[in-house]
């Protein structure tokens, strides 16, 4: 393909550096560089399909799971440039995630037994959807090693609630949604009783069970409701992934399983592994389950609750005729349903074929009630060749299968032979394959999950990366490699390391479909999306003591904290201290630690966190702000004073000397008048264009103009100054001046850099 492309790439190129060439320096041409780095033309082409300039954006943004680190990595594509780590699971800090109270609040609605957990084995993200569409408002994660599932607000990619599951040990299959995100679905993993009490093993057919969680989204609130949630009751058959029915299909779920032998090792008891006895027969059972029958039998009152949770038991389901089994190849793994919610794919690792169930077959069966038997339980079970499409052979070890936006055209992961399929499930065959590096597990399309896939671009999520990067240890990172499906053949692209591991999964969506906040509503708590009550505008605030408790009242805006010195807290006291970022500016967070206490928040403009800590030592605390978010940031800073106990004031040190003469003042003051001339210069400039055409020229000139403003108070306390001779305090009150001009001619170099780049017309 794509010659032609290629040779205009060149062109292009090589007209660029012809315009150079009349420089003194010699720059490369696009044919040294390809010599000099040992690049071919299939490198330079994948380079411009993946190269994003500066300035430019992705197309698409993907978040993946970052596994053990219990977070979500966000990334785009093509460029695979990392935009985000959002903490989930996991205390991160820079977010101020774990160290503020609301956020600790968030971390501590997922902990288990009164017990806090620290790390998530975060497997599956999945996008709220609308029809079966990404609407680009929700992203749910599941955490396999400790049954929980943590729901994320697109406004601001922030972490709003993470639930544990009360009947799960453990669970794989979540989170996937329903076509309109009812539901969050979650399905257990390995089996145990669901009151979680001890039940010796020899009764694990009898006692300890599997299930599958429909966790009920309040798409207003943006949380899940567990008051409102449901599961059911399943045989321990070691459920696996699973998926949400879509149009013809919705309403159904499908979960994998894989041990469904039951069989229980124990090595140590002279019993065969359980490697061994999990994948003795030939097929295991896929589960069909209606959760709106679901959702109806638990309103009739038909679910028992356990842990105070509503579960379904399975005779219940049986009979209302939402539950069922189907036979599949043994110790399969993905389950995937088609866009159009025809077909559900299913691939077993141990077998070279995916199989495609059609949903009009597994219907006619369910009801002409033609079944080929039940399960110990007394589940109907659908035969295989009654509900199966077809069979496609594609390899060893296929795993997980997305979908192209080419009608029927799907990709399937290949485990064992390090490969991905391309083929037709409607034509049943393998249309071209490409190898990875090395040993996929999850793949990814662009909106491959959902009733519209987007084409374009494939991830291969790979396990190892043996030897496609530089070496860092035995811990390599792993590889997620973008492969370009745009055209018949696909193309390998790109190769990106993770080093935050291990990414199981990870979902893409159209960039244009986000629309993130850029600042909150002033005093917003963002974790409850509520007015915070610690809030206060400037001039508010205020330092409270009460018996053992200081509370502190503060704001930050450019370059100040306020307030600058807290200085009633004694040995003992409990302090409280709430901050409002008072910014309005894009991109004006501060950040906010006093050091030794564990303590930090990340204070995005209009929010408001606090912090708690037990002042258990007497001492001098500096705090400040950790982020460098203006020219005085080194001096936004102030002085927390813890005193021993019983500590009075003596006789204290003389009040500061006066070490600014009128030479001083009058120095300060002509270095105001030029900053004055620059600022003015700026302002022409930028009045002179049409600058109002551009919202974000528009937002910085406000803020400007909020900087300058505070120069008239400060004026007055230093021109009072002057008349009494003070020239101690004016020169202090003109610095003062001329810091909220630096401020102000900081903000104008931008909105004027920021035209000059955006080509604005003069309009005079
Ligand atoms: S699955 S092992 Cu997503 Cu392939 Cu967890
Ligand atoms: Cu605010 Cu640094």
């Amino acid at each position: 393909m794509k010659r032609a492309t290629l040779h205009a790439l060149s062109l292009l190129v090589a007209s660029a550096l012809g315009l150079s060439a009349g420089l003194s320096w010699s720059a490369d041409s696009l044919q040294d560089v390809m010599k000099k780095r040992g690049l071919s033309q299939q490198d330079l082409l994948a380079a411009a399909k993946t190269y994003v300039p500066t300035g430019k954006r992705d197309e698409f943004l993907a978040f993946s799971s970052g596994g053990h680190s219990g977070q979500v990595i966000v990334y785009g594509i093509p460029s695979m440039r990392i935009l985000k780590y959002i903490g989930v699971f996991t205390p991160e800090p820079w977010q101020g995630y774990g160290y503020d109270e609301e956020s600790k609040a968030v971390l501590k609605g997922g902990w288990i037994n009164g017990k806090e957990l620290t790390w998530g084995d975060s497997h599956h993200p999945a996008l709220s959807e609308t029809k079966g569409n990404y609407d680009g408002q929700f992203l749910f994660i599941n955490d396999k090693a400790n049954p929980r599932i943590a729901v994320i607000d697109l406004r601001d990619f922030e972490t709003k609630q993470i639930i544990a599951n009360p009947v799960f040990m453990s669970e794989h299959g979540g989170a996937f949604v329903t076509s309109n995100t009812e539901y969050v679905i979650e399905a257990s993993q390995y089996a145990a009783p669901l009151d979680k009490k001890f039940v010796p093993l020899e009764e694990f057919n009898d006692k300890y069970r599997g299930g599958m969680s429909f966790w009920k989204f309040d798409r207003k609130k943006g949380r899940i409701d567990m008051g409102k949630s449901f599961s059911f009751e399943l045989p321990p058959y070691s459920q696996d992934l699973s998926d949400a029915g879509k149009g013809p299909s919705d309403g159904w779920a499908f979960t994998n399983s894989f041990c469904s032998e039951r069989y229980v090792g124990g090595i140590e008891r002279g019993r065969p592994p359980f490697e061994a006895g999990c994948s003795a027969k030939d097929t295991d059972y896929m589960h069909v389950l209606n959760w709106k029958i679901g959702e109806k039998l638990v309103a009739q009152g038909k679910a028992k609750t356990i842990n105070g949770h509503k579960v379904i038991p399975m005779n219940v389901a049986i009979t209302a005729g939402a539950l069922f089994l189907i036979p599949e190849p043994k110790s399969p793994h993905g389950v995937d349903v088609t866009p159009d919610g025809k077909f559900i794919v299913v691939s077993g690792k141990l077998d070279t074929h995916v199989s495609v169930y059609g949903w009009d077959k597994i219907q006619a069966a369910i009801k002409a009630r033609r079944f080929e038997g039940k399960d110990a339980y007394g589940i109907p079970i659908l035969g295989m060749r009654d509900t199966l499409y077809t069979q496609v052979q594609v390899g060893l070890g296929p795993l997980h299968t997305q979908f192209d936006s080419e009608k029927c055209v799907a990709y399937t992961s290949l485990y064992v032979d390090s490969q991905v399929a391309k083929w037709d499930y409607c034509k049943g065959k393998v249309l071209d394959k490409i190898s990875i590096h090395y040993n996929i597990g999850h793949l990814m399309t662009m909106e491959g999950d959902s009733a519209s896939p987007k084409g374009h671009y494939l991830v291969a999520l790979n396990k190892l990366a043996i030897d496609r990067f530089n070496p860092v240890g035995p811990l390599h990172p792993q590889n997620h490699q973008l492969i370009d499906i745009g055209n018949d053949k696909m193309q390998l692209i790109y190769d990106m390391p993770i080093g935050l591991g291990e990414p199981h999964y990870a979902v893409a969506i159209a960039a244009d479909k986000l629309k993130p906040g850029i600042r909150y509503k002033l005093g917003t708590n963002s974790r409850t999306d509520s007015k915070h009550p610690g809030a206060v505008r400037g001039g508010e605030e205020k330092t409270v003591k009460k018996g053992k408790k200081v509370t502190v009242y503060g704001t930050l805006i450019r370059s100040h904290i306020t307030p600058e010195i807290i200085d009633n807290v004694n040995v003992g006291d409990e302090v409280t201290i709430y901050l409002t970022n008072l910014e309005r500016a894009q991109d004006e967070t501060h950040g906010f630690t006093v050091g030794g206490f564990n303590i930090h928040a990340s204070v995005e403009p209009g929010k408001t966190v606090t912090l708690k800590f037990k002042a258990d030592r007497e001492g001098v605390f500096p705090y400040y702000c950790t982020e460098f978010c203006s020219a005085l940031h080194l001096e936004m800073q102030g002085y927390m004073l813890v005193k021993p106990k019983g500590w009075k004031a003596g006789k204290m040190a003389k009040a500061e000397a006066k070490v600014y003469t009128k030479a001083d003042y009058e120095k300060q003051h002509k270095t105001n008048l030029d900053t004055q001339a620059v600022i003015d210069s700026v302002v022409a400039y930028i009045t002179s264009v049409n600058y109002k055409d551009f919202p974000d020229v528009v937002a910085l000139v406000d803020d400007a103009f909020d900087q300058l403003s505070k120069t008239k108070d400060v004026k007055i306390k230093m021109d009072a100054a002057v008349k009494a001779q003070d020239w101690q305090n004016a020169t202090l009150w003109a610095g003062q001046w001329w810091q909220y001009q630096v401020k102000a001619a900081d903000i104008g170099l931008r909105a004027k850099t920021y035209l000059e780049q955006h080509h604005a017309k003069k309009v005079k």
